[in-house]
């Protein structure tokens, strides 16, 4: 029987109130000053990538040429800490694998709880509409050098409506600001945000309500960019469940969607069929311009009815580039519990943990650690969580349950010491993948005018030592458990010093 897991601590009310917990933390760096000109992205980059220690949420405020209080927040939720605050886990364990195990623990339980339809809410301070709306009335950034635009939408929900069933789903789709009551909306194909637009709006001709939201609660940020929330399930209700109690929404007037009363700024707009912009090019999460190399795609435009705003917005962005990132980490817990519910609905037994090292970022380097059971067990685990819908060819590799999955030296030396590597390695051939992939060369993908269906492999690694033999096999030179805990009693002081214990 499942029993109801309970948050152990009260959980925030929204951004704002995360945000005082993040301060007295001490884990949010204030900063005044800098250009929204990739300056405040570039110094982002360089903390989470470059520096030392834990990384920090990073709130810039007075930005020349903007009021003082219109803030930007990088990083919400880019630490083992922040993670484990934001989804209600226990935050005295924010080891990274503790976190992992904590959030496959809790996420086992959630039970969805709708949203509750409120009437007003801070969101709705200033409301503009008509000429009014100035979308760049924000310190939007440019993030990247050889990006040309200013995006709006990179750490934001895009809320869209299942005209046929009513679904609400919310998407972490970049959204590019075009002028200041125009967006271009770019969700990929099989994103549940593309979809919907493509097969439900566009045949029949009909214009596409949305709202997209920034700056909102983070457990709303954290389901709207991960794929673990499947297609007719809503991120809204999951929130709920992840929340124990209801997202409170406000029924858009031009659109008829819900608008999370809390979030920071909000956009209502339509999206007209056969109305198209060049969008991009814009430095993306793995850490290149992979789309189609530099070029611009065209993408529909989102024309902005209504702009809400809290007084002394927030900003919120997240800086893709060269990993680690600002959701490298959030998005490995995410991956990795994804990937242990898939191997166990599977039927795959014996698992004691995953991790996704974003080392190539988006969850294409994943490592399971599992107690062999019977012959063929780890290949059919590399197998099945080597279909995890990465976009780029990924790599499996699956480890003993002596080896932690998210170390990577440990996983390396269990590769070159136990893994035939003639026998326990395989490629798996025509596997999906999309355009953002670096692997393959551009005049592939600019062969033909319409997106070129893409294939790339997977790479299964079975660095567990032979089934058939692993009983007799050579005896491992590390320190028992025995004589581990005899150490830990009598020479405490040194080891704990030294950090072993
Ligand atoms: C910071 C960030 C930016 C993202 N940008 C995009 C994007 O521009 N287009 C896209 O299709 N997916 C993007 N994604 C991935 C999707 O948000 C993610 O796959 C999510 O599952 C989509 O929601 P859906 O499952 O409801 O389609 C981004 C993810 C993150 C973390
Ligand atoms: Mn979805």
């Amino acid at each position: 029987m499942a029993t109801e897991v309970k948050p152990v601590q009260a959980m925030h009310r929204d951004l704002r109130d995360f945000l005082r917990a993040v301060e007295a933390k001490g884990e949010l760096k204030q900063l005044k000053g800098a250009n929204w000109d990739v300056e405040m992205s570039g110094i982002v980059e360089l903390i989470y990538r470059d520096g030392k220690g834990t990384r920090p949420a990073v709130l810039f405020d007075e930005t020349p040429g903007f009021p003082k209080g219109f803030r930007n927040l990088f990083g919400t939720i880019g630490s083992p800490w922040r993670i484990a605050k934001a989804l209600g886990l226990n935050e005295n364990e924010s080891q990274i694998m503790q976190v992992h195990e904590n959030w496959y623990q809790k996420s086992k339980h959630i039970k969805p709880i709708p949203p509750k339809y409120v009437t007003t809410g801070p969101v709705m301070e200033n409301v503009l509409t008509g000429d009014a709306i100035d979308i760049l009335k924000f310190p939007i950034p440019r993030y990247h050098e050889l990006d040309t635009g200013r995006f709006f939408g990179t750490q934001h929900g895009v809320i869209q409506r299942d005209p046929d069933t009513g679904w609400i789903n919310i998407g972490t789709y970049r959204s590019m600001v075009v002028n200041k009551n125009t967006l271009a909306l770019h969700a990929v194909p099989g994103k549940h945000g593309n979809i919907l637009m493509y097969s439900r709006y566009f045949p029949r001709k009909q214009p596409m309500p949305v709202v997209i939201a920034v700056g909102m609660d983070p457990v709303l940020w954290f389901l709207s960019c991960q794929t673990d929330v499947p297609w007719g399930s809503s991120e809204f209700d999951a929130a709920g469940g992840i929340k124990g109690e209801p997202i409170e929404v406000i029924k858009g007037q031009f659109t008829g969607l819900p608008i999370p009363a809390t979030a920071e700024i909000v956009i209502e707009g339509e999206v007209v069929p056969g109305e198209w912009v060049d969008e991009g090019p814009f430095g993306e999460w793995h850490g290149y311009y992979g789309n189609r190399g530099l070029l611009t795609v065209p993408e529909p435009v989102i024309h902005v009815k209504a702009l809400y705003h809290r007084n002394d917005p927030i900003f919120t962005g997240s800086v893709p580039a060269v990993p680690p990132h600002t959701f490298t980490f959030f998005l490995g817990v995410a991956d990795s519990v994804a990937i242990r519910k898939r191997l166990e609905e599977f039927g795959v037994p014996g698992i004691k943990g995953v991790w996704s090292h974003y080392t190539g970022s988006g969850g294409l380097f994943n490592v399971i650690s599992l107690e062999q059971m019977y012959s063929g067990h780890a290949k059919k685990a590399g197998v099945v969580a080597s279909q995890y819908p990465a976009e780029m060819g990924a790599i499996t590799v699956v480890v003993e349950e002596d080896i932690d999955p998210s170390n990577l030296e440990q996983v390396l030396w269990a590769v070159v010491t136990r893994c035939r590597l003639d026998r326990q390695v395989d490629f798996i051939s025509g596997c999906h993948t999309n355009n953002v992939n670096t692997a393959i060369p551009l005049k592939e993908k600019r062969s033909s005018d319409k997106p070129v269906p893409l294939t790339q492999a997977r790479m299964v690694i079975d660095a567990c030592r032979d089934y058939a033999w692993k009983d007799d096999w050579y005896p491992i030179t590390r320190v028992s458990p025995g004589l581990r805990s005899q150490l830990f009693a009598k020479w405490k002081q040194i080891l704990t010093e030294t950090g072993v214990i």
